[in-house]
């Protein structure tokens, strides 16, 4: 048995993630926690919201409530979203925690000790207004370079020029339209990356097996232009984690927080601590999966994320890590995901663009969505979602070739022998060669599900769907069952088997059907099949069953149309 450590990258409290920011993260790793938990691993599957930063700060004013009541109601919202979509998180915890507050200070405190940390002065805009420091982007003005009025502190949105806020004409706080700025001087802390460039060069090498993804965006970071920059991970914001050596202060730094990319990977660990607390259980028992002297070394950790947060990941949380000298585990495989664009351009959250996760739940359950993205899941490239090849794929594959084998199946039993798994004759030549077919095709998904190919996956569990319904048409029992009961009777106690194995196989992709068809079947047998033969004898004759309602439907062109005007503009 393989203990296996799985963490999500962890949604931004802001707002409700698209179904790009889902199938780049949350959804695979639900996938392979699913699939790791039902070979009978032991599995520790851990996301969170990542709370803090300015941008929490701004949606929670523009929402008129306090950032930290805020926060509490986004959590709901977001953990209610999660377990509509089925993601089985074993916990789903807050970057704002005590547990990361504590850890992320004390690794704060390890790092100074180490003498990674120093010390930067800037010059920074304040608002006398807003009583605050501004981030580049919440100062605007107007263009130097085109005169554009709107354009941003960090870059003009109209002609594209790269901009530093005291650029700006006539600058202005984005937060509340005060021209009262001023420029201050400000300290900040810098972690020292670039005193572990060499051992993150060594140890991103030891990893031959990585995604190409992966390795070549923390190979550009790490040997483009200087090589790797030291980082500001300090921030003049109210909300955050308040910056501290462990419990102590640290002069200089008062009323001032962590940047929020430097403890969101932190909330990793704080996470499992929050796990044990809410289940009641002990330091020892989250430590056994964080801390390599504690146990944690024959554990396997595996990351997901998007494209954009793999330098954090591959880089930033390991110089924290590695910098701490403790005994935390590294991780040991990062999944990465191109994007997913939406009917044309791109999802965007600040656009509103696209289709968001509560709005998806709204029109049709998880499993469809589950299983579009999953088996579209842009791990090679980008991908795109159309509603037409959304509305093609369902009706393909789930209705077509899953729910009509099951709907056929048992429905023909019905009508012929009852809902009673019939006993029949032995097998035949077709069923042995069936039998021989199912045992190479369920390895090479097992093989895709444990080297996470999240396309060839659905390709290959499609592949087994599809020898099913094959069988089923050649063997047609509706014929036989004229000349031959006998034999038509064995051939559905094969498919009515071939159903709950279907169940078993299906369920990290499509949980909820998959339990449907359980239901159905009246069995909670869901051990993993070692041997095809036996797990089709696992319905005896005499078994009672029901025929399930539609596992899946069809989307109609009618529906397809709608949706697609509905969802073509942007969200308010
Ligand atoms: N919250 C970005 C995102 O939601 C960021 C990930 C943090 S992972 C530690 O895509
Ligand atoms: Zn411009």
């Amino acid at each position: 048995m393989t203990r296996h450590l799985i963490t999500s990258a962890i949604p931004y409290i802001n707002g409700i993630k698209h179904l790009g920011n889902l199938v780049g993260s949350q959804l695979p790793a639900d996938l392979f926690a699913r699939y790791q938990r039902a070979r009978g691993n032991e599995v520790l599957f851990l996301c969170a919201t990542d709370e803090h930063g300015t941008p929490a700060e701004l949606a929670a004013a523009k929402a008129g409530k306090p950032v930290d009541d805020f926060c509490t109601e986004m959590h709901e919202v977001q953990a209610e979203i999660a377990r509509g979509f089925g993601l089985s998180f074993d916990h789903f915890g807050r970057s704002s925690s005590p547990q990361n507050h504590a850890l992320t200070q004390h690794l704060a405190g390890r790092l100074a000790d180490a003498d990674l940390i120093y010390e930067v002065s800037e010059k920074q805009v304040y608002s006398n207004a807003d009583g605050r420091f501004l981030p580049d982007r919440y100062i605007e003005g107007t263009c130097p370079n085109c005169g554009y009025d709107s354009a941003r502190g960090d870059q003009c949105e109209n002609c594209t020029k790269q901009l530093d806020p005291t650029d700006l004409i006539d600058p202005r706080s984005a937060v509340s339209g005060s021209t009262d700025l001023e420029v201050r001087e400000t300290k900040h802390l810098y972690l020292r990356q670039s005193a572990l460039s060499e051992q993150l060069d060594t140890w991103i090498d030891s990893k031959h097996d990585w995604p190409i993804l992966t390795t070549s965006i923390a190979k550009k970071w790490l040997h483009d232009g200087d090589g790797l920059r030291d980082r500001g991970i300090t921030r003049d914001l109210d909300w955050g984690i308040p910056v501290k050596n462990g419990d102590k202060d640290w002069p200089g730094m008062e009323g001032k927080v962590f940047y929020v990319w430097f403890d969101a990977p932190i909330e990793y660990i704080a996470c499992a601590g929050e796990w044990a607390e809410a289940n009641g259980k002990t330091d020892a028992d989250w430590e056994r999966w964080w801390r390599t002297d504690r146990g944690a070394d024959d554990v396997r950790y595996t990351q997901f994320m998007g494209k954009d947060n793999v330098p954090f990941h591959t880089l930033s949380f390991p110089a924290t890590i590695i910098g701490s000298g403790e005994d935390w585990k590294l991780v040991d495989y990062i999944k990465s995901f191109n994007y997913l664009n939406y009917d044309g351009g791109q999802f965007s959250t600040s656009k509103g663009r696209g289709v968001f996760m509560d709005q998806a739940l709204s029109i049709l359950p998880a499993d469809y969505w589950r299983w579009w993205l999953l088996s579209h899941a842009p791990e090679s490239s980008d991908s795109e979602f159309t509603w037409d090849n959304f509305q093609t794929s369902v009706n393909k594959d789930l209705a077509d070739v899953l729910g009509n084998f099951v709907s056929r199946v048992t429905k023909f039993c019905r009508s012929k022998f009852g809902e009673t798994v019939p006993e029949g004759g032995e097998y035949g030549p077709t069923e042995l060669a069936l039998i021989d077919d199912l045992t190479t095709k369920i390895h090479a998904y097992e093989g895709h599900m444990e080297a996470m190919e999240v396309r060839k996956s659905a390709q290959a569990l499609r592949a087994i769907w599809v020898a099913g319904n094959e069988y089923l048409q050649n063997a047609a029992p509706w014929t036989t069952f004229k000349t031959d009961p006998e034999t038509a009777a064995m051939t559905v106690r094969l498919s009515l088997n071939l159903i709950r194995l279907y169940a078993v196989l299906s369920a990290p992709f499509i949980p909820t059907a998959s339990q449907s068809l359980m239901d159905a079947m009246h069995t909670d047998h869901d051990l993993w099949p070692d041997d095809v033969t036996g797990a089709l004898e696992v319905l005896k004759s005499g078994h009672e069953f029901e025929v399930p309602e539609v596992t899946f439907r069809k989307i109609t062109d009618d529906e397809r149309d709608e949706w697609q005007i509905k969802f073509s503009g942007t969200r308010d």
